[in-house]
């Protein structure tokens, strides 16, 4: 008996250093950096799989971190880096998106976008950045992380009384929960319309330090919750289903958006477009929007530079943005048409992010680059998933004035050709 409890406790401990390794995908080019992250305390990575390109590591979960902390200061990138949930799924990494039917991009919804474009107000972009960025540090582990998805819950919350009108926290083990609101699709329910940026933040110190992130990504979160505030205050029904994500724990191998992506692929979820809103609010460049070309979609992009060009009054211009970028990865590995307009070329990033003075301060204090891909947004979001306003809701038109002044010399002779039927039944009496 006593050898048999001793056997089971040295096939315990023989196990035990697989129970910390993890596999990650990573741009060729920043192996070296796993290695040193690994060197710090005499271990080793192993290359486990790969291509020209990519590279499959196997890496001890306590590397993880500092990696992150290491790929922002060696080579600028947020993430940089896939966490993988099996060493299957890391090397699927390595594979070309699954194909799936090409969607027809049509711009016919003019009237519905106008409607709604007036609306989206700067000023509510600002306070939203403000009210995260004001937190600590959106952390995916800290208290702070866990809060900051209660708050936008219910904030979310409150943008609609509407019964079919959802907003969920995701769970995946992690204090921080990734928060999704939907409004169900009309006659096209089960196809879905993903705009998503992160919730979470990130700075030296984990969960005790100072990471306001006010533009990465504070702004796209603010960005996209302006979208939906004022989709909903206009009773929007779409024709298929709208989701908006803000996703937990980017910063550390986009594990939010990850688990969201594995989930919907379980349950056959058919999503027909991904927009990510990382980083709006900070105008570097001489252009506005900037549009990544690698790990998104050609056709998709080609429809975003329509909808500018039609809708939000703004320059464009292309760019890439390197291995795992943002979340948008997540979906294109999928097969998803994913696309991410960029607040700035590359050359002309902001250098802030991911330090204590990521603040409204050293971005756009007024919220005017931000309200460009708030445009775009809802011009996404209302020509990809179609539908109408609610019957009840007419689309708003200003009449010219010349109207107005007809209008009101109708409505005055109405009143005295009243009043003079009223004195005239007064006077047969
Ligand atoms: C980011 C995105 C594009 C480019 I070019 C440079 C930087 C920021 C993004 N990767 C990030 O930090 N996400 O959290
Ligand atoms: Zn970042």
């Amino acid at each position: 008996m006593r050898s048999l409890i001793l056997a089971a406790a040295i096939a315990g401990c023989a196990s035990r250093p697989a129970d910390t390794t993890r596999y990650i995908s990573i741009d060729a080019d920043a192996i070296e950096t796993a290695r040193t992250v690994a060197a710090r305390h005499g271990a080793r990575i192993e290359q486990v799989d790969g291509d020209a390109n990519i590279a499959v590591i196997a890496i001890d979960a306590a590397d993880l971190e500092p990696l992150s902390e290491l790929m922002h200061q060696e080579h600028h990138r947020c993430g940089g880096f896939m966490l993988h949930e099996s060493l299957e799924d890391a090397h699927a990494a390595l594979l070309q998106p699954a194909f799936k039917d090409p969607i027809k991009y049509t711009l016919d919804r003019a009237a519905l976008v106008q409607a709604v474009l007036p609306e989206l107000d700067r000023t509510r972009i600002l306070g939203t950045i403000r009210e995260l960025s004001a937190m600590k540090n959106r952390y995916y582990r800290s208290d702070q992380g866990a809060a900051a998805s209660l708050w936008l819950r219910d904030r979310w919350r409150s943008f609609s009384t509407r019964s079919d009108v959802t907003v969920e926290l995701f769970d995946q083990g992690y204090p921080q929960q990734s928060v999704i609101l939907t409004i169900p699709g009309s006659t096209r329910p089960d196809e879905i319309v993903v705009i998503g940026g992160h919730l979470d933040s990130i700075a030296p110190g984990g969960t005790s330090s100072t990471a306001p992130g006010a533009d990465d990504d504070a702004s796209g979160i603010a960005t996209l919750t302006e979208v939906a505030r004022v989709l909903l205050a206009k009773d929007y029904r779409p024709a298929r289903t709208i989701k908006f994500m803000a996703y937990a724990a980017e910063e550390v191998g986009l594990r939010g958006s990850q688990a969201i992506v594995r989930a919907y692929k379980k349950r056959n979820i058919n999503v027909v477009g991904a927009l990510q809103l990382d980083m709006t609010n900070y105008k570097g460049s001489d252009k506005d929007i900037w549009l990544m070309k690698d790990f998104t979609d050609a056709a998709q992009n080609t429809f975003l530079t329509r909808l500018i060009d039609t809708y939000v009054g703004a320059t464009w211009g292309l760019d890439v943005c390197g291995y795992a970028c943002s979340d948008h990865a997540a979906w294109h590995r999928a097969g998803v048409p994913a696309s991410m307009p960029f607040e700035s070329a590359s050359r002309d990033r902001n250098q802030k992010i991911h330090t204590p003075s990521d603040t409204l301060e050293t971005s756009d204090r007024n919220a005017a680059h931000a309200v460009k891909f708030a445009r775009l947004g809802a011009a996404y979001a209302i020509e990809l998933a179609k539908g109408e306003l609610a019957s009840s809701t007419s689309i708003a038109q200003t009449p010219p004035a010349s109207t107005c002044w007809w209008t009101l010399f109708g409505f005055a002779g109405l009143g005295l050709a009243g009043l003079g039927l009223t004195r005239w039944f007064a006077r047969i009496d």
